[in-house]
C-alpha cells in the first residue's frame, strides 16, 4: 500500500440512498450543446468530418470569430420541455448536461467569465429550465464540466517553468470557483461529470481534483462524481496508485463497451457513454456524421450490455443550434423508449447475473430480486436459443416479455443436458418488436422440489 494523501476515498462501491439511485437508472442522456452546435460541423461552406464540438480546433478558427457565434445563439426553437420529452421518450433515467465544453463556453450565466449564455440574444438560464422541466418528469440532470478550457489565458497543457506553475494555479482557482458557483445556483443536481482531465497539468494536481470532489459533495449531499475528475498524488488517474478507484463510479468507457465475458468489470460501478453517430458529440449536419447514426436495436444492444456487467448506458443527444433536438435522433430515441417500455424489468435496477456466462446470441441480466432476464439481441436463424445454468440449477420457467411469433408469456423449452437447456423462440422476431427478452425461471436440479412445478413442455 503506497500512502496517498488524495487517492481513493474508499475501497468498496457506495451504498448510500443516492448512489443507489444512480446505480439503477442504467439508462441515461447526455447532452453536448454549444456554441459548436451552431455551424455543426460545417465552417465556410466545407464539411470538417471531425466532432462537431472540436471545430475551432481542427479548422483552425480564430478565437474572435468563434466568440461572435454566441450572437447567433438565439434559441429561436429551444424548448426544455421537448428535450424532456424526448429523455422520456427514451426511458432515460437521468441526463448529463455539458455546463462548459473544451472551448470554454458557459450554459449558465457565471460570474467569473464574459463567454456564457448570459451574454447571448436570450439570456436564458437555459440550466435552470431544464433542472425544472426534468425534474417535474423525475428525471434526474447532472453537470458535464470539462476541465480543459482552450480559450482561458492561464490554461495550460503542460507545467514547463514557475510562469506555467503561477497561471495553472490561477486556472484551477477560476475553475473551482466556477464549481461552487453551479453547485450552488442549482442545489438539486445529482452528479458531476468531469472531462479534459487528462493533460499533464492535471495530472501534477491530483490535490486540486481530490478537493473539487470534497467540496462538492460537503455542498451537495449525495452528490456522485466520475472518476474521469481524479488524479492521485503521483498522477494515476481514474484509479489510484494502489488500484483502488477514485470517484464514485468509472468513466472510462467512452464510444466503447467493455468485453462482455470481463466479468471483472462488474465488481465496480460504472458507466459508458456512446454518441449515436459514429463520433460526433455535438450536432453535426454533415453526411459524415448524419450517414453513421446507429439503429434503436444497436442501441438496445448496449444497453444491455452495459446492465448485464453492471453500468450505465449514457446516450448522447446533441441538439441543434437553434434549441432544436434533430428529429433523427428524437426517433431513434422513441424506437428504444418502446422497447424499454414493454422490456425495461430487465435493464432497470438490473445488473450482473452471477454464474451466467456469457452467451453470445445477447446478455443475461439480473434483478434487485434475483429475477434472471436473457436478452436476445442477436438472435440465431435457427429460431432457438440455449440456456446455460449455473450448475445445479433446473429451468422451471421461460416467460417472454411483449409479444413474440409464438404470442407472449411461457415458451417451450427442452433439457439437452444438466443445466443445459434449448428454448424455441420461433425464428426471427416479429417486426418492429426489436430484441426479445425472457424471464428465466429456476430451480434447484436435485434435492426438495421448488415451489414452483416444472414448465409441462420440458421434453426429457
Ligand atoms: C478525442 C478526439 C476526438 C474527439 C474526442 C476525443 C476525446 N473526448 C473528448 O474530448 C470529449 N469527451 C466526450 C464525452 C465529449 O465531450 C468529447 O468532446
Amino acid at each position: 500500500m503506497i500512502e496517498l494523501k488524495y487517492g481513493a476515498s474508499r475501497a468498496e462501491p457506495r451504498h448510500d440512498a443516492a448512489m443507489q439511485r444512480f446505480r439503477e437508472h442504467r439508462v441515461g442522456q447526455f447532452i453536448h450543446w454549444g456554441l459548436y452546435s451552431l455551424p455543426a460541423g460545417r465552417w465556410e461552406g466545407k464539411d470538417v468530418e471531425f466532432a462537431a464540438e472540436f471545430l475551432p480546433r481542427v479548422a483552425k478558427i480564430p478565437q474572435q470569430r468563434w466568440e461572435a457565434l454566441a450572437n447567433d445563439f438565439t434559441l429561436a426553437d429551444f424548448d426544455p420541455q421537448r428535450w424532456a420529452d424526448t429523455a422520456v421518450a427514451l426511458g432515460a433515467r437521468y441526463m448529463t448536461i455539458t455546463t462548459k465544453h473544451h472551448d470554454g463556453f458557459c450554459l449558465w450565466p457565471s460570474a467569473h467569465t464574459d463567454f456564457h449564455m448570459g451574454n447571448t440574444p436570450s439570456g436564458r438560464d437555459v440550466l435552470a429550465e431544464l433542472i425544472q422541466a426534468y425534474e417535474a418528469r423525475g428525471i434526474d440532470v447532472n453537470f458535464y464540466y470539462s476541465v480543459l478550457d482552450w480559450r482561458h489565458p492561464d490554461w495550460r497543457f503542460r507545467l514547463e517553468n514557475d510562469a506555467d506553475n503561477l497561471a495553472f494555479a490561477r486556472y484551477l482557482d477560476f475553475a473551482m470557483k466556477q464549481l461552487e458557483e453551479l453547485a450552488e445556483r442549482y442545489p438539486s443536481v445529482k452528479g458531476f461529470w468531469f472531462d479534459g482531465t487528462w493533460d499533464e497539468s492535471v495530472k501534477a494536481n491530483g490535490w486540486w481534483t481530490w478537493e473539487v470532489e470534497r467540496m462538492l459533495k460537503a455542498r451537495i449531499p449525495g452528490v456522485v462524481v466520475n472518476s474521469r475528475l481524479r488524479a492521485d498524488d503521483l498522477g494515476a488517474r481514474h484509479v489510484d496508485s494502489n488500484g483502488l478507484l477514485m470517484g464514485d463510479y468509472e468513466s472510462g468507457y467512452e464510444r466503447r463497451l467493455p468485453e462482455p465475458w470481463d466479468h471483472s468489470v462488474a465488481a465496480r460501478d460504472w458507466e459508458a457513454c456512446m454518441t449515436i453517430p459514429q463520433a460526433s458529440w455535438g450536432y453535426h449536419q454533415g453526411p459524415w456524421a448524419q450517414s453513421t447514426l446507429k439503429h434503436p436495436w444497436d442501441v438496445v444492444d448496449m444497453i444491455a450490455h452495459c446492465t448485464s456487467l453492471g453500468g450505465n448506458f449514457l446516450l448522447n443527444f446533441g441538439p441543434r443550434g437553434d434549441g432544436s433536438m434533430a428529429p433523427a435522433e428524437v426517433e431513434i430515441a422513441t424506437r428504444v423508449g418502446e422497447w424499454l417500455a414493454v422490456n425495461g424489468e430487465a435493464i432497470y435496477g438490473c445488473g450482473f447475473a452471477e454464474g451466467w456466462d456469457y452467451p453470445g446470441w445477447g446478455y443475461f441480466t439480473r434483478s434487485g430480486s434475483g429475477e434472471v432476464f436473457a436478452v436476445v439481441t442477436r438472435a440465431p436463424a435457427s429460431g432457438r436459443i440455449r440456456l446455460r445454468l449455473p450448475a445445479g440449477l433446473a429451468l422451471a420457467d421461460v416467460r417472454l416479455l411483449g409479444k413474440g411469433l409464438l404470442g407472449s408469456g411461457t415458451y417451450p423449452f427442452k433439457r439437452l443436458a444438466d443445466s443445459l437447456y434449448e428454448v424455441e423462440f420461433g425464428g426471427r422476431q416479429i417486426e418492429g418488436a426489436g430484441p426479445l427478452v425472457f424471464a428465466v425461471e429456476t430451480c434447484a436440479l436435485a434435492g426438495p422440489v421448488s415451489a414452483k412445478e416444472p414448465n409441462p413442455d420440458v421434453l426429457d
